[in-house]
């Protein structure tokens, strides 16, 4: 049966799909719901918009207080650098989180559980790498702070499952969620950030299978992806070294003159820094007094003398001197 319906509604409809918030959304629907023709042609119609009413207003009562209240959250950067774990919900990002990091997320078999970021501390060698959970990309539900926090991260890692029979259309989903977060230009493969791909679930029957199709659809796109199991710890142990090298940062120890090497705390860098980097961020002074400098690759060997403009290795040892 058509349904005839009034100029106004679908200007609420194009306004609808504008809508970022839970809150916009619903106060459209109403409104939609209120502008319709009450006869039997729109029923069906009208419980098609109560049900989502009433969906959004589920979704409504699971959000934390913060996030009801719009206050865009966001994380505080620690350590040498921040990866930050997003994709299609139910992937296992938190998962992903509760095993590489002592953070203890919400995990759970249904979509939507993560309604905030959440950061843990990854320990890789001496240092520590961030790594932040957040809540599923969704062109539904996805709120713009999300971008803001995808938008600031030195790494993203898209984590998939390779269980999922919607797989394709989840990754698709997500790929428009980047594209509004102008983090994924418009109708190509390309982004602004670089992106960790990881398949995970790999320990479930299915993901072979899932793989096939993933590799038959993307395989020209993302030539290289991981293949996990968060859950099963498999293939975890290579992704610390694939961490620090998309971080491009490198470590430097330093020395102070006539007292004993500390190789506790290395200075993290990004590659190609120069020694006066280094001093920088060491102490102002230390660039106005700058001299020479002292360093070693090896503590045992002699070292060189190099000026302000050299530029750092990963694990040089330096000694400043003003
Ligand atoms: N078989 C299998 N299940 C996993 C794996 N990783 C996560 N899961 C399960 O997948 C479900 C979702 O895990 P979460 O870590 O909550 O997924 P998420 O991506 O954070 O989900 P949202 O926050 O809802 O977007 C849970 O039941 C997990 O136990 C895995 O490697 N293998
Ligand atoms: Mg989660």
């Amino acid at each position: 049966m058509v349904v005839n319906l009034p100029p106004q509604y679908y200007k609420k409809e194009a306004e609808l799909k504008k809508a970022k918030t839970l809150d916009e959304k619903i106060a459209i629907l109403e409104e939609m719901l209120s502008i319709m023709p009450k006869h039997k042609s729109s029923e069906k119609l009208q419980a098609l918009l109560k049900s989502k009413i009433a969906k959004y207003k589920r979704l409504k009562e699971k959000l934390p207080q913060t996030a009801r209240k719009q206050t865009a959250p966001s994380i505080k950067r620690e350590g040498a650098g921040q990866i930050v774990i997003c994709g299609p919900p139910n992937s296992g990002k938190s998962t992903l989180l509760a095993t590489l990091t002592k953070a203890k997320p919400l995990i759970a078999d249904y979509p939507f559980t993560t309604k905030l970021p959440l950061p843990g501390m990854f320990p890789y060698q001496d240092i520590k790498i961030q790594l932040v959970d957040t809540p599923a990309l969704s062109t539904e539900f996805s709120e713009n702070w999300l971008g803001d926090i995808l938008r600031k991260a030195d790494v993203l890692l898209f984590l998939f499952s390779l269980s999922s029979d919607n797989l394709i259309e989840e990754i698709e989903d997500s790929l428009k969620v980047l594209e509004r977060f102008r983090i994924k230009e418009e109708g190509k493969f390309s982004f602004t950030k670089k992106i960790i791909w990881v398949g995970n679930k790999i320990d479930h029957p299915d993901s072979k299978e899932i793989e096939e199709i993933f590799i038959d659809l993307y395989g020209k796109q993302i030539p290289e992806f991981l293949k996990i199991s968060a859950k099963e710890r498999i293939n975890i142990e290579n992704l610390g070294d694939i961490f620090f090298k998309s971080l491009d940062i490198i470590r430097v120890y330093t020395k102070i003159p006539g007292k004993p090497l500390d190789l506790q705390a290395p200075y993290t860098l990004k590659k190609n820094s120069s020694v006066i980097e280094l001093a920088e961020i060491i102490h102002k002074d230390l660039v106005k007094n700058f001299k020479y400098a002292r360093l070693w690759k090896n503590i045992k060997e002699k070292p060189l003398i190099v000026g302000r403009d050299h530029i750092l290795e990963d694990r040089d040892i330096v000694e400043i001197h003003d």
